[in-house]
C-alpha cells in the first residue's frame, strides 16, 4: 500500500480514502533537525519505549543520507524484524528525485498507518529544506532536535525549525556546550513571546535534554510529547491543526492539477500579437470556467 502511495497519481489517491473503521486519528509526530542531530538513533529509542507501552508505533522516516540497507533501518541499532514482530512498523522513503511528492505522499502514508491501526505515527525528516519543514511542522506535535555547542540553536532558528516546535530537544547532551545551548533555546523562547510569535494559548516548548544513543532523556521526550498533546486537547488545537493540514494538502492538490491544466494549454501556444498578459488573462479565465 504504501509502495503505491508513493507511487503517486490515481490509485493512490484511491488508497488513501480507505479508512478503518478503528482508525481514531492516529498521533503524528514530526522528528526533525539538522543533518546527523540524533533524529534515527532518538526514533529508535523511541519505538522501543512506545513499544513496552504497549503502543502500535509506525515510524516514516524521510531519510536522504541514510536508505534502507539490509533490512536495517537507523543505522542498525533497530531492526526491522524486531520492531515489526512487536507489532511496529518502520517505512524509509528516500527523498531523491521526488522531493514533490513527498507533500503528497507523506500525508497519504499516515492515513494508511492510522487505517491500519498504528498509532503514534513517527515522522523523520531532515530540517533543511521548506518541504522537509512543512512536513514536519505539519504535525500534532513537531519535536526539533538540536545538538550542543555554540550557535546550534541559531542555525536551527535561521532553518525556521523554532517556529514549528513544541518540544525542543538537546540530543548529545554528553557533550560540552548543552547549557550554553539551552541558554540560547530560551533566549530566544524569550523574544518570539515578547514579539508574539508565542502560541496564544500560553503553551511554551520544553527543553529536554537527551542521550539517544544509551537511551538517557527519552522518556522525558515521549512524556513532553503527550503533554503537548493533552495541551491541544484542550485547546481545541488538535482540531485547529488538523484542518490546517486538510487545507494544506487540498491546497497542494489543487496546485497539482492546475500545473496540469496550464501545462496542458500553453503546450501549442503561437504568438499571435497580443501580449503574453492577455493571453494568459484569457486562458485563466477559460480554465476557471
Ligand atoms: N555522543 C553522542 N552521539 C550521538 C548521540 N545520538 C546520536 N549520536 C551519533 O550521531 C550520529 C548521527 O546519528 P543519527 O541518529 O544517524 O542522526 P540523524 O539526525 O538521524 O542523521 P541524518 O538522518 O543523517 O540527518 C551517529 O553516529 C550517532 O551514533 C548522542 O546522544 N551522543
Ligand atoms: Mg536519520
Amino acid at each position: 500500500m504504501l509502495t503505491l502511495i508513493e507511487r503517486g497519481g490515481e490509485i493512490a489517491d484511491e488508497i488513501t480514502e480507505l479508512t478503518h473503521p478503528a482508525a481514531k486519528g492516529a498521533h503524528v509526530v514530526g522528528i526533525t533537525g539538522a543533518p546527523g542531530a540524533g533524529k534515527s538513533t532518538l526514533t529508535g529509542r523511541l519505538i522501543r519505549h512506545l513499544l513496552t507501552l504497549g503502543l502500535r508505533p509506525a515510524v516514516l522516516a524521510v531519510d536522504p543520507s541514510s536508505p534502507l540497507t539490509g533490512g536495517a533501518i537507523l543505522g542498525d541499532r533497530v531492526r526491522m524484524d524486531d520492531v515489526a514482530s512487536d507489532g511496529g512498523f518502520i517505512r524509509s522513503v528516500a527523498t531523491r528525485g521526488h522531493a514533490g511528492g513527498l507533500a503528497l505522499s507523506v500525508p497519504g502514508s499516515v492515513r494508511a498507518f492510522d487505517a491500519c491501526g498504528f498509532d503514534p505515527v513517527l515522522i523523520e525528516t531532515v530540517g533543511v529544506g521548506q518541504v522537509e519543514v512543512d512536513i514536519a511542522g505539519a504535525a500534532d506535535t513537531t519535536v526539533v532536535v538540536v545538538n550542543p555547542g555554540w550557535g546550534d540553536a541559531v542555525q536551527a532558528n535561521k532553518a525556521g525549525l523554532l517556529e514549528v516546535a513544541d518540544v525542543f530537544v538537546i540530543n548529545k547532551a554528553d557533550r560540552d556546550g548543552t547549557n550554553d545551548t539551552r541558554r540560547d533555546l530560551e533566549l530566544m523562547l524569550d523574544l518570539s513571546h515578547v514579539s508574539g510569535h508565542e502560541d496564544t494559548s500560553g503553551y511554551r516548548p520544553p527543553i529536554i535534554l537527551t542521550t539517544a544513543t544509551d537511551g538517557h532523556g527519552v522518556e522525558a521526550v515521549w512524556d513532553a510529547v503527550i503533554a503537548h498533546r493533552a495541551h491541544l486537547e484542550s485547546t481545541n488545537g488538535l482540531e485547529r491543526r488538523r484542518a490546517n493540514r486538510f487545507r494544506h494538502e487540498v491546497r497542494i492538490r489543487l496546485g497539482t492539477r492546475v500545473e496540469t491544466s496550464i501545462a496542458a494549454v500553453t503546450a501549442d501556444l503561437e504568438p499571435d500579437g497580443r501580449s503574453p498578459a492577455a493571453v494568459a488573462i484569457e486562458l485563466a479565465t477559460r480554465l476557471l470556467a
